[in-house]
């Protein structure tokens, strides 16, 4: 035995000294409309040119992933989802309330998988939904006393859903995010010594609220969308053939004060007037960029002090958001827009020069990616049943992209969304080929099978890429698709696990 164990200790010093250090970038609600991902792989024309000089920076040298999908578009699902490294179905939490150690597992996270390898795991802002959902943060996530920002109850009410933040006001009261920025660089002067020196290693996750609703930004942002460079999306109206239980009425927007007053009823091709359109889409963009600004000062934090070239950087949003397309707002919906999400993962040596690639990919990838990045232990692929199983994953490492980016990877990716509809619990399974949309609504049991039925199906959904890249014609009813929709029915049935 003594000589294996010589063998193996001198193996492991290299390994542990290779370490690298993680710096968790999160925003809240950002679609993937940058200009990194200007051409084929953003749904809709891209107006006005978006200001992301920080984000596109960070893509130039990150693997890119242009077809990542959330596994659920709402905050706490898709965050648990990732988090976990598991999906909806697995974590079993759905909504904003329920939390995933109760109703699911009591499943390693991925900072706590950094935590138990001896990392220094710190958080701020928003990483896990806040409050009940996730036991307030997660406490056994970290081992640094987690921040939030002040001010929070100032740029959060419901008078306005969005609001041009004046100089004289940000700076007595300064947002949430220029905050979570600030704490964040204190952070990595703190950690950047005993990581520089080789002592301890840091998972530092940053979670910014923007450009989540109300849309708010320090004024000078808004200089950057000229109103009159602002357009109406080009397709303002509910897919032809789409099933009414695909539809979301966007009461999250709809109850704001200002957009109250205008009596919206939120039904299928119904929207809001077109300068009430034209000024939200003005501040949502003006909060990407600010959110952008904050990203890129810690960033360049980072940078300054001498660790750019031994932490890897990972930036994501929760899910995608619906900018009046389709007469949609907000996300809670199967649709492109909504499921679509930036993610991208900086990672020294291996992606300096920037790796593009175009394949379908999840954001439950991202757990074992980070772990096999950073050189933890990576994680095995989850049982059927992993209830009792602390540390796993249901998604695919994407270090083998980064090495061939036109490698086949997955043939298809899954989400969903659960509506309530005529006294039924549904769940809508969507699932994305390269090619298709493909999305069933039938009965799901719930609590304690979380298993849909696939036999009483409350509406079906097939969209065709190649000749309808914005979802604008439901095709699963049209019999030249009929084969199509018999394989994808079979498709989508099979899983994640055969695709
Ligand atoms: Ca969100």
């Amino acid at each position: 035995m003594w000589p294996s164990k010589v063998f193996l200790f001198f193996c492991l010093i290299p390994i542990i000294q290779n370490r690298k250090n993680v710096l968790f970038l999160v925003s809240d609600d950002m679609r993937p409309e940058l200009a990194a991902y200007y051409g084929q792989d953003f749904p809709t024309p891209i107006h006005p040119q978006i200001h992301s000089p920080n984000l596109d920076a960070l893509a130039s040298k990150s693997i890119l992933l242009k077809r990542a999908y959330v596994q659920q578009a709402v905050c706490s699902p898709s965050r648990t989802s990732l988090l976990t490294g598991r999906r909806p179905d697995t974590t079993h939490v759905y909504d904003l309330v329920k939390y995933f150690r109760d109703v699911g597992g009591n499943f390693t996270t991925l900072p706590e998988y950094f935590k138990l390898n001896g990392y220094t795991v710190a958080g701020m802002g928003k990483i896990f939904h806040p409050g009940k959902a996730s036991g307030y943060d997660d406490p056994s996530s970290w081992n640094v006393p987690y921040f939030h920002a002040s001010n929070q109850a100032r740029y959060t009410t419901k008078q306005k859903s969005w609001r041009a933040v004046p100089t004289s006001e940000y700076v007595a009261y300064p947002l949430p995010d220029r905050q979570i920025a600030d704490n964040a660089i204190t952070t990595l002067r703190t950690v950047a010594p005993p990581a520089l020196s080789g002592d301890k290693n840091f998972f530092v996750a940053v979670g910014f609220h923007k450009p989540h609703l109300p849309f708010l930004f320090e004024e000078d942002f808004l200089n950057l969308y000229p109103r009159e460079n602002i357009r109406l999306p080009d397709n303002g109206y509910a897919p032809v053939d789409m099933p009414s239980v695909a539809w979301f009425s966007y009461g999250g927007l709809r109850s704001f004060h200002d957009i109250a007053k205008l009596n919206a009823s939120g039904n299928i091709n119904t929207s809001l007037p077109n300068d009430t359109i034209i000024d939200l889409r003005r501040a949502y963009y003006s909060a990407l960029s600010y959110t952008d600004f904050q990203v890129g000062r810690v960033i360049a934090e980072l940078e300054n002090l001498g660790l750019g070239n031994n932490t890897i950087v990972s930036f994501w949003a929760d899910h995608g958001w619906q900018l009046g397309e389709h007469g949609e707002w907000c996300k809670q919906t199967n649709f492109e827009d909504a499921v679509h999400a930036p993610m991208m993962i900086h990672i020294p040596g291996l992606t300096d020069k920037g790796v593009v690639t175009e394949q379908l990919t999840e954001f439950v990838d991202l757990y074992p990616t980070l772990v096999e990045a950073a050189g933890l232990p990576v994680l095995d692929l989850c049982p059927e049943d992993s209830t009792k199983v602390a540390l796993c994953r249901e998604g695919t490492s994407l270090m083998p992209l980064i090495l061939n980016p036109s490698i086949e990877f997955k043939r298809a990716v899954f989400s969903q969304y659960p509506r309530s509809t005529d006294g039924h619990n549904v769940m809508g399974y969507t699932m994305r080929t390269d090619r298709y949309r493909y999305t069933e609504w039938p009965e799901f049991t719930g609590s304690p099978d979380y298993k849909p039925l696939w036999g009483n199906v409350f509406g079906i959904e097939l969209y065709d890429h190649n000749v309808d890249p914005e979802e604008n014609h439901n095709r699963a009813y049209d019999l030249k698709y009929s084969a199509v929709r018999q394989r994808l029915t079979k498709q989508l049935h099979d899983g994640w696990r055969h695709n």
